[in-house]
């Protein structure tokens, strides 16, 4: 039977009206589905640096990714699909608060030393979903900053997931190409030897330590740059550390060690409804694969490392399979910026590249205020309940959190987080009016099919990266519906609608905002 759904019918309306039906037919459907179909369990798969471009299912043709591809074909596939940011650390922020991470003046790239972002009294995520009964956990990456500045590796690491409410955390504390470069699971590095203390510092290195800077003859992996000082495996970091032997992770070990946390969490959680954040750390540098997918892609190690994630959410997916989860799941699949190809070791990502366009028809990539910096695959899955199709409509990772709290039943809200649940579940094409997107501290607006973005001075291009920025002394307006790609600034031919984008922008991101700048492009 196909219920037709009018744009306002609640969807707990919609469980009601199954759990009726389902009265009736008790025989043949479990007692709980109506509990199951407002808890269900919930997971966020969410990839590092994956553009919009690098999924089969998002056109890419010389990659091939049948598993992710299960997820965007299976179930909503969002067009205009959006990261807060172009950069990891704020997209992590704005997804787990629901708040647009400009709100924070420490919402930036973080370094592995920095103190945690959250404020333990904010509301989060996880804590919502806690409070509606669920138990709660994070595997992967965190980059959301640990402790209060002042981190003893050796002892506790507190605040940090578990104090802004995950039940369990196993992570790693900042990046693949930052130290520590151990996982913490509840706050304890993993496998540490006390007799072997860690010490991390981002300003100086330790005495006697080798770095990448001096030592190029220790390294399986060159450095292009940044990423000269400690040597972890043969490959130069950014930042300094000794000690911790036994704890340091195998980077080609990471995506499969990762994988299994993840795959256990779901086994011994499954009696009662469980929220997980699974965040790959791929294909963020440096691109380590494991044996089995090196040369894979031929695509050199970013495309190994892209088909290895796909594998990693194929083999997730078959354990929620057959544990019996699938039905009783919704994924959500994503990415925390867009893509980059040397973002700063020499591993081929330009060279053996090929026909590959990692951002699709899009302008930019990470770090970039154009489209390609944020507008990231996007797509939400459930088994059974969300009828496969293409929505065009503009969600942002911001509206994670109050659409799944509707879903769970509960009344939080994040502050720029806006509801989207019917839209999530394919049943309806709503979506934001207005969005405004952040790169790098700098911020656009997106309003309709427009995107208006004020002056910057700074670089058009970043040179290492090999990325346009979006940077421009000139006001930049495009008009996504004919131009994707950006390539024509309507500014000064429609003065009336850059006008009208002004103000929408001023009235979310502050007026003063817009008049500092400009005074300082005088
Ligand atoms: C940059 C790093 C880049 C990457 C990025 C964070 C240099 C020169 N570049 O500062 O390699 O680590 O930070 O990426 O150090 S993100 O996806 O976590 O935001
Ligand atoms: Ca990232």
């Amino acid at each position: 039977m196909r219920i037709l759904l009018q744009p306002k019918f609640h969807f707990l309306s919609l469980i009601l009206l199954i759990s009726v039906i389902s009265c009736k037919n008790s025989e043949t459907k479990p007692e709980n589905e109506s509990e199951q179909k407002s808890k269900p369990n919930i997971v966020i798969i969410y990839a590092d640096d994956l553009g919009y471009g690098d999924l089969s299912s998002y056109g890419a043709t010389e990659l091939q990714t049948p598993n992710m591809d299960k997820l965007v074909n299976g179930g909503v596939k969002f067009t205009s699909g959006y990261a807060s940011s172009a950069t990891c650390s704020p997209s992590r922020f704005a997804l787990l608060t629901g708040m647009y991470p400009w709100r924070n003046e420490n919402a930036k790239i973080l370094p592995g030393t920095a103190p945690l972002l959250i404020d333990t009294a904010q509301i989060t995520l996880p804590k919502m979903l806690k409070q509606q009964g669920y138990q709660t956990g994070i595997v992967g990456k965190w980059h959301l900053g640990l402790g209060d500045g002042n981190v003893d590796w050796n002892t506790q690491i507190t605040p940090g997931p578990n104090e802004v409410g995950f039940d369990y955390s196993y992570i790693m504390a900042a990046t693949q190409d930052r130290v520590p470069t151990v996982y913490i699971e509840n706050g304890r590095v993993e496998n540490l030897d006390t007799n072997d203390p860690i010490q991390v510092d981002y300003d100086n290195n330790f005495e006697g330590e080798p770095t990448g800077l001096n030592n190029p003859e220790m390294l399986k992996m060159k450095w292009h740059h940044g990423h000269n000082n400690s040597i972890v495996n043969g490959i130069p970091r950014i930042g300094f550390m000794k000690g911790g032997e036994d704890a340091k992770w195998i980077d080609e070990e990471m995506a499969s060690n990762f994988l299994g946390k993840a795959q256990d969490y779901v086994r011994s959680h499954k009696q009662a409804p469980f929220f997980l954040y699974y965040a790959l750390q791929q294909p963020h540098v440096p691109r380590t694969p494991s044996p089995e997918f090196v040369g894979k892609s031929g695509m050199g190690p970013r495309g190994d490392v892209i088909l290895e994630a796909d594998w990693c959410v194929g083999e997730f997916l078959k354990t929620l399979e057959n544990e019996g989860l699938l039905e009783n799941t919704l994924i959500i699949f994503s990415s925390d910026n867009g893509p980059v190809l040397n973002d700063g070791y020499y591993d081929d990502a330009v060279e053996k590249l090929g026909n590959h366009k990692p951002a699709g028809v899009l302008r930019g990539g990470k770090y970039s205020l154009f489209e390609a910096g944020t507008r990231v695959p996007f797509a939400t899955y459930w088994q059974g309940t969300i009828e496969p199709q293409t929505s065009n409509a503009v969600v942002s990772q911001i509206d994670i959190l109050s659409s799944l709290a509707d879903l769970v039943g509960s009344t939080i809200q994040g502050e720029d987080s806006e509801d989207f649940l019917t839209t999530f579940l394919g049943e309806s094409k709503k979506g934001r009016e207005n969005l405004i997107l952040e790169a790098t501290g700098r911020t656009a607006l997106r309003s309709g099919d427009w995107i208006f973005i004020p002056p910057y001075k700074g670089a058009a291009v970043a040179k290492e990266v090999n990325i346009e920025l979006g940077n421009n002394k000139k006001y930049q307006l495009y008009n996504l519906s004919d131009d994707l790609g950006q390539e024509t600034n309507l500014a000064e031919n429609n003065p009336e609608k850059l006008e009208e984008m002004k103000q929408v922008y001023d009235s979310i991101r502050g007026k003063m905002n817009t008049e500092v700048r400009e005074l300082e492009l005088k």
